[in-house]
């Protein structure tokens, strides 16, 4: 498969951590185009290196582990952590004290940028009849929403004191096909979030940048204008589905918050404690 965004900047050694979740899977073929070493990691096992791989199991909540991880590496596609609505006790260890580990050791290696993968739950209760930025104020649909937002500011202040810079990728719902009405907004196709990490990647300048993880869908929810500096620019649509989707899913409950709110069903997700 040719690479999605052609570029000649290659890295000496790149980091994929959550390389065995679903975009994991996704990235971790693609991405040995654009660097000499691609090192992947997970909590889970990953299987044997390919030509060009190296692999470590790694828990986030181990700094040593951690430390270890990010040696020697030039930039770091952050997509490890746990990825959906749950209980706050492991959102806390893998996203908050496990995205503190990841940036203590690249303050102490040296690295200077991470793509992180922030989640479209950050602004999941605006509504769906609005249209917001990437500086509306975070309104988080649950506690990963509250997680992934402490990401957003933990990397914002790595940036101000420390200078590493971070693209945060608030995606939205990156499957091969949009499978509902609520992803006629959110899709963001496999090529597009190939496009939009090595857009981070590459990009001269990126500060701390935040940017909703989208393809060019008619409907749209999220205004990517203040991150056109990052020069992502999405080439699929979920619209070739509308038809289809729109015929699976005729008639939607407007009284059901799911339907109003951008997070979905991440609004009915809990409470997990008793
Ligand atoms: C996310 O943040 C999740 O990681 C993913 O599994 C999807 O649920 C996605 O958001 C979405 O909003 O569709």
């Amino acid at each position: 498969m040719p690479p999605a965004h052609p570029t000649s900047l290659r890295f000496s050694r790149l980091l994929l951590t959550g390389a065995a979740g679903g975009l994991g899977q996704v990235l971790r073929p693609r991405l040995k185009a654009y660097c000499d070493r691609l090192r992947v990691s997970d909590i889970a096992a990953l299987g044997e290196p390919a030509a060009g791989e190296e692999v470590q199991q790694v828990r986030l909540e181990d700094p040593a582990a951690v430390h270890e991880m990010l040696a020697g590496v030039d930039a770091v596609v952050h997509l490890g952590g746990y990825s959906v609505e749950g209980p706050f006790e492991p959102i806390l260890q893998a996203n908050i004290v496990g995205l503190y580990h990841l940036y203590e050791a690249a303050r102490r290696h040296g690295v200077r940028r991470v793509v992180y993968a922030s989640s479209n739950h950050v602004t999941g209760y605006y509504r769906q009849d609005e249209v917001i930025d990437t500086r509306a104020l975070p309104r988080p649909d649950g506690l990963y929403g509250v997680s992934k937002a402490f990401g957003e500011n933990l990397a914002s202040f790595y940036f101000d004191r420390y200078g590493i810079e971070t693209a945060c990728l608030r995606i939205g719902s990156s499957t091969p096909r949009p499978l509902d009405r609520r992803m006629l907004a959110t899709w963001l196709s496999h090529d597009d979030l190939e496009r939009l990490v090595v857009s981070c990647l590459t990009a001269p300048v990126v500060g701390h940048s935040i940017i909703y993880g989208v393809s060019d869908n008619g409907t749209r929810w999220w205004d990517n204008r203040h991150a056109a500096h990052l020069g992502y620019v999405p080439r699929d649509s979920a619209d070739a589905w509308r038809a289809e989707v729109e015929a699976r899913q005729p008639v939607l409950d407007l009284q059901d918050p799911a339907v109003r709110h951008q997070g979905g069903v991440f609004l009915h997700a809990g409470p997990f404690g008793d």
